[in-house]
């Protein structure tokens, strides 16, 4: 069983979004021409409380700086992706006929959640890697937004539970905060065996 894992393909981070990702609006035609390849498709949104602790307002900084929160360290972001906002809802164009579930990430204020199976901390679990494992899921693939926050921490996170882990590269964009982050992330997850693909070879 192979399932599609759609990450955060929401309004806030495409370009015109409080966190835009350049170009973060071009993964959403790719994603709609892959999703009948897959047995199963499930979704991944970032859904934040408005007071939550990455959002640098909230510690009078900018976005881009780097504080420790709870004892990890944090990137502070602008304000994104807010439960019930506009922002945090999926890209218009994503043809959603197909997801089956939909796992939100990021609710609790003091932690942050890249990845869509667990909190920064690895404390909180949201379920998605039991669910994926009780539907006869052993293989995966990830496309979505950011290549080098979201996507990478996901794809990781799924190969260290031990599905065979491919990520969609051309449906995927990076934030590029620094320059050549796509490209460290991509070498991250090649490092423990995640395999990067195209669209057309999926
Ligand atoms: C993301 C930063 C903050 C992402 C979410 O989806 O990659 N990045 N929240
Ligand atoms: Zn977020």
């Amino acid at each position: 069983m192979r399932a599609l894992l759609l990450v955060d393909i929401q309004n806030d981070f495409s370009p015109t979004g409080a966190l835009p990702v350049p170009d973060g609006d071009q993964v959403v035609s790719v994603a709609n021409n892959i999703l009948d390849r897959f047995d199963l498709v499930v979704a991944t949104q970032d859904w934040h409380p408005p007071d939550h602790k990455s959002f640098a307002v909230h510690h009078d900084r900018n976005p881009g700086e780097i504080i420790m929160l709870n004892g990890i360290e944090q990137i502070l972001w602008p304000v994104h992706c807010v439960q019930g906002s506009t922002g945090a809802e999926f890209i218009a164009g994503l043809n959603r006929k197909k997801t089956a579930k939909v796992f939100q990430k990021g609710l609790d204020r003091e932690v942050d959640s890249y990845s869509g199976f667990f909190d920064n901390n690895h404390r909180h679990d949201t379920g998605l890697g039991d669910y994926l494992k009780e539907q006869g899921v052993d293989k995966v693939c990830i496309a979505g937004l950011a290549l080098d926050f979201c996507v990478k921490f996901t794809a990781l996170d799924a190969a260290a539970l031990g599905f065979k882990t491919k990520v969609v590269v051309d449906a995927t964009r990076a934030v590029n905060i620094n320059k050549g982050d796509g490209e460290r992330a991509i070498a991250e997850m090649q490092a423990v065996g995640v395999e990067i693909v195209m669209s057309e070879d999926v």
